[in-house]
C-alpha cells in the first residue's frame, strides 16, 4: 500500500477544521497509519522543505510552519500520493477548484491548510522526518 505524509498546517488547527479534513481522507478510503500533533523546530521545518531552500519565500514558509502546532499524519491506500494531491487542490488556493481542500478552506498561498508529499521519494524522506518505524501502524 502506498503511503504519504500529510501535514494539517497551523492555519487548519487555528480554523478548527482539522477533523473535517481527516474525515475526507477516511471517507475516500485511506487508512490512518500514524498521527501526532507537534510544533516543528526550525531545523525540522528546514529539512521538510529542503527542496525550497533557495526560493524567495523560504524564510516566510519556515516562519509560518513553525509558528504553532500542526497535525502530522501518514495515510495509506491505493495511489495515496496522487489522490491526496488532487484532493488538496492547487498550491495557491485562489487557483484551487471548489470541492478541493484548499479550494474550500483557504485563500492565501502561505496559509494553504495542508501539505501532501509530491512523489514516492519525497514521501519516504518526509515520513522519516516525522515518524519512527515503531510509530507507523501499517
Ligand atoms: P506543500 O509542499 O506545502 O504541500 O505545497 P505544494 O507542494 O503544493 O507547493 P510547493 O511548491 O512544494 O511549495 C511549498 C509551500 O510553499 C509556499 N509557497 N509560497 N510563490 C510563493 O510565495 C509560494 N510558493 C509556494 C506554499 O505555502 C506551499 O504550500
Ligand atoms: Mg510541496
Amino acid at each position: 500500500m502506498e503511503k504519504t505524509l500529510l501535514l494539517l498546517k497551523p492555519d487548519a488547527i487555528d480554523k478548527g477544521v482539522s477533523g473535517q479534513i481527516i474525515d475526507r481522507f477516511e471517507k475516500r478510503g485511506f487508512k490512518i497509519a500514524a498521527l501526532k500533533m507537534v510544533q516543528l523546530t526550525r531545523n525540522q521545518a528546514e529539512l521538510h522543505y529542503c527542496e525550497h531552500t533557495d526560493k524567495p519565500f523560504f524564510e516566510e514558509l519556515v516562519d509560518f510552519i513553525t509558528s504553532s502546532p500542526l497535525i502530522a499524519m501518514v495515510i495509506a491506500g491505493e495511489n495515496a500520493i496522487k489522490a491526496s494531491r488532487i484532493m488538496m487542490g492547487s498550491t495557491n488556493p485562489i487557483d484551487a477548484a471548489a470541492g478541493t481542500i484548499r479550494g474550500d478552506f483557504a485563500l492565501n498561498i502561505r496559509k494553504n491548510i495542508i501539505h501532501g508529499s509530491d512523489s514516492l521519494i519525497s514521501a519516504e524522506r518526509e515520513i522519516k522526518n516525522f515518524f519512527t518505524e515503531k510509530e507507523l501502524y501499517l
